[in-house]
């Protein structure tokens, strides 16, 4: 397969499906959740496992030495650095971080050399919290992302988000890669909610070549699943987003909830694709 080749993206877009794995997040809590990768080691070790299942990405945010979330720069590049040792998966750093980090934290992110990023492009409440998004910050942080290469993922949390979206590649053009890639995010307290008619909705609402993902926090996971499939999107999942496999019965692993969603996209007849396939995809390193 050639790298660059339009006609060989779209096709993949179509037979294959782009796996994520969300491993960490900002929110749980290592004592509630000890299947959560917190360390360097844990995260290499969870990343190898969720290659092995079908992944091709992984969303990443990191932990200090006392498990709480931190955007501290030197030990997201040292991440990176590991991760691409290590596995082949295209490192997506988060640049959402957890709802109190500062706007300032969140840009610096970008300085730690990652392939791809977050980019939610919108406010919106988050359970109690809520996770803060203004036009000025979107903009810049977007900016940013053309003047260094790295390859934004916008997450899209509710619909207004997507009328965001249009704003964005009107004002500044393109993504870095090329591609506009989206990742749905459904049913965060707050958020659009993680059913298949809003799914539709919010599908039918992005720009004209854009692609996209989809996630169901919580309990929505199966039925964003099967809903993404259906209507030709690509898969998130892992413990960021939901911390049971099923009702009552807590994940064991990320590789876990990977297996599981590379063997809908094989029943499906759109298989998981490769690490290689999905930079070709994104437009990373090409
Ligand atoms: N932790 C949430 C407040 C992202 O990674 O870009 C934001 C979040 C989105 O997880
Ligand atoms: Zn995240």
């Amino acid at each position: 397969m050639e790298a660059g080749d339009p006609g060989v993206k779209a096709r993949m877009g179509k037979d294959a499906t782009l796996i994520t794995v969300a491993s960490t997040g900002a929110e749980a809590d290592k004592a509630a959740t000890p299947a959560l990768p917190v360390t360097l080691d844990e995260l290499v070790a969870t990343a190898k496992e969720c290659q092995a299942a079908g992944a091709a990405v992984i969303h990443v945010h990191i932990r200090d030495g006392r498990g709480r979330p931190t955007l501290e720069v030197a030990r997201l590049t040292d991440t990176v650095a590991a991760l691409r040792e290590t596995t082949d998966l295209v490192v997506q750093l988060s640049t959402g971080g957890a709802v109190t980090d500062s706007f300032g934290d969140r840009l610096a992110v970008l300085e730690a050399g990652p392939d791809a990023c977050s980019l939610t492009c919108g406010t919106v409440n988050f359970g109690d919290e809520v996770f803060a998004n203004p036009w000025p910050f979107i903009r810049q942080l977007y900016a940013r992302t053309r003047e260094l290469g790295v390859v934004p993922e916008f997450e899209l949390f509710d619909l207004g988000h997507i009328a965001t979206l249009h704003r964005l590649l009107d004002e500044l053009g393109a993504p870095a890669g090329g591609r506009v890639h989206c990742d749905l995010v459904m049913g965060v307290p707050g958020g659009m909610p993680g059913d298949a008619a809003t799914l539709v909705q919010a599908a039918a609402a992005l720009p004209a070549d854009a692609t996209w993902s989809a996630t169901g926090i919580g309990r929505t996971s199966l039925p964003v699943m099967l809903a993404a499939m259906a209507a030709g999107g690509h898969l998130r999942v892992g413990l960021e987003d939901t911390l049971s496999y099923a009702r009552g019965r807590p994940a064991r692993a990320n590789a876990e909830l990977v297996e599981r969603a590379a063997q809908l996209a094989q029943l499906a007849q759109r298989p998981p694709m490769t690490a290689a396939e999905a930079r070709s995809f994104l437009g990373i390193g090409g």
